[in-house]
C-alpha cells in the first residue's frame, strides 16, 4: 500500500517595516541554541541561526566541511536542537539528495509517519560555489524537494581565509595577498552564484539575502521550505575574522553591501520566470561600505573606481537609475587610497531603536 506525502506549510512574517530593529513574532524555538564555538559577529553563526528558526523544530539540517561544521560540532557538544549530519565538503548537495528522496520513500512506504519534514544544507561558499558546486547544481536540477543555502563569507575561512570564487575583487586574502607584482589582490570579479544557480535551474525557486535582513532570510528560507521540489537561497554572511572588522558590525554590514550596490537582493519566481528585485531606499557610493573592512585596506584610487562601476553596472542590472554622483566616482582621480578616503561612519541601527 503507498501511502500520501504530506508537506507542510510555514506561515510568512508580516515585512513592512519590520526589517530593521524589532521581531515581536520571531518564533521561540531555537534548533540552533547558545553552545557553538564560532568567533564572535560570525555572520554564518548568525544566518544559522535565523534560518532554523525560520525552519522550526521540523527540520533535519546537513553542513559541508567549513567553519560552520568545524565550530559546531566539537566532541560532545552541539548546538543543534534538531538532528544534523556532517557531509564531505563536496557532498553538501548529493547528502541532502538522499535524505529528501529517503524521506519520500519512507513514508510513501508507511516507514515514516511524516508529515514530510524540512530538509535543508547550509553550505559554505567554498563548498556551493566551487568544490561541492555540482553536487549541489545536480540536486537542483533533479528537484529534490530541499533547500539549498550558500552560507557566503567571501573565503575559505576555516582553513585560513584563502580565496574563493566568491572573494570580491581586491579583497585581501592568504592566497590573494596585495603586493608590487599585484596591488589589488584579487584579480577577478565574484561569480555570481545564484544568477548561475536560477538561470541554469529555472524550474528551482532561487534567491539571494543577506543577515542585514532578518525577515527577508527568514521568509525566504520559509519560501524555499515551502515551494515543492528544490531551491536554492545564497545569503551573504560576513565573517569578521577574514575580513577585518568591529565585531558588533555584521548586520550593518549585511545593509550597506546591498545599499553601495555590490549585492544584489532578489528573488526568482519559477513558475512566471521572472526575477523580482529589491530596490534599496539608500544608494552609497562603495567606499562607505570598503572603508569599513581591513581586507580592502590597500586598495589604490584605481581599484575603488573599478568596484565603483561594478557597483553601478548592478544598479543598472536592477533596474535603479544611477546617480551622477556615483557615476562621477568611476573616475580614478576621483578618489584617493582607500585608506584616505572620507566615508559615512557606521553607525549601530540595532541601538536604542
Ligand atoms: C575535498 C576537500 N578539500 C579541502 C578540504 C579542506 N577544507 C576544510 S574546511 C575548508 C574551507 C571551506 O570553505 P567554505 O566552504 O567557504 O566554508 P567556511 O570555512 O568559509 O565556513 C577547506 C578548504 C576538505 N575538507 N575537503
Ligand atoms: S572565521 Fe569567520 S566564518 Fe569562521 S567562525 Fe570566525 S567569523 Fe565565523
Ligand atoms: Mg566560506
Amino acid at each position: 500500500m503507498t501511502h500520501e506525502v504530506v508537506r507542510q506549510t510555514l506561515p510568512l512574517l508580516e515585512e513592512d517595516g519590520r526589517d530593521l530593529y524589532y521581531l515581536p513574532d520571531l518564533p521561540e524555538e531555537d534548533p540552533y541554541a547558545a553552545g557553538h564555538r564560532t568567533c564572535a559577529g560570525c555572520g554564518p553563526a548568525i544566518q544559522y541561526r535565523w534560518v532554523l528558526k525560520a525552519a522550526g523544530q521540523d527540520t533535519v539540517v546537513a553542513g559541508p566541511t567549513g567553519c560552520m561544521y568545524v565550530a559546531n560540532s566539537t566532541y560532545l557538544c552541539t548546538p543543534y536542537t534538531v538532528p544534523w549530519a556532517h557531509t564531505p565538503i563536496a557532498s553538501g548537495g548529493s547528502f541532502t539528495s538522499g535524505m529528501a528522496a529517503g524521506y519520500e520513500a519512507m513514508i510513501r512506504k508507511g516507514r515514516y509517519p511524516g508529515p514530510y519534514p524540512n530538509i535543508l544544507v547550509m553550505a559554505g561558499d567554498g563548498s556551493a560555489s566551487d568544490i561541492g558546486l555540482g553536487s549541489i547544481s545536480g540536486a537542483l536540477y533533479r528537484n529534490h524537494d530541499a533547500l539549498f543555502i550558500c552560507y557566503d563569507n567571501e573565503c575559505y575561512a576555516n582553513t585560513g581565509i584563502q580565496t574563493s570564487p566568491t572573494t570580491p575583487y581586491a579583497g585581501m586574502t592568504t592566497f590573494t595577498p596585495f603586493g608590487k607584482a599585484i596591488p589589488e589582490g584579487k584579480k577577478l570579479p565574484p561569480k555570481n552564484l545564484a544568477k548561475m544557480m536560477a538561470e541554469g535551474h529555472p524550474h528551482c525557486y532561487v534567491a539571494t539575502t543577506t543577515v542585514g535582513y532578518p525577515v527577508d532570510l527568514m521568509n525566504k528560507t520559509r519560501k524555499g521550505l515551502n515551494h515543492v521540489g528544490a531551491a536554492f537561497l545564497h545569503c551573504y554572511t560576513p565573517c569578521q575574522k577574514g575580513w577585518v572588522y568591529q565585531t558588533s558590525m555584521t548586520v550593518e554590514l549585511g545593509r550597506r553591501v546591498v545599499e553601495s550596490g555590490l549585492f544584489p537582493v532578489w528573488e526568482y519566481d519559477p513558475q512566471e520566470r521572472t526575477y523580482r528585485y529589491f530596490h534599496p531606499p539608500v544608494q552609497r557610493p562603495v567606499t562607505d561600505y570598503l572603508a569599513m573592512q581591513g581586507r580592502f585596506g590597500h586598495m589604490l584610487p584605481e581599484h575603488v573606481a573599478t568596484t565603483q562601476a561594478s557597483a553601478n553596472r548592478n544598479w543598472e542590472a536592477i533596474g535603479m537609475d544611477v546617480p551622477q554622483a556615483l557615476r562621477d566616482l568611476e573616475d580614478p582621480a576621483r578618489h584617493q587610497r582607500l585608506k584616505d578616503e572620507e566615508y559615512s561612519m557606521p553607525i549601530n541601527r540595532g541601538v536604542g531603536a
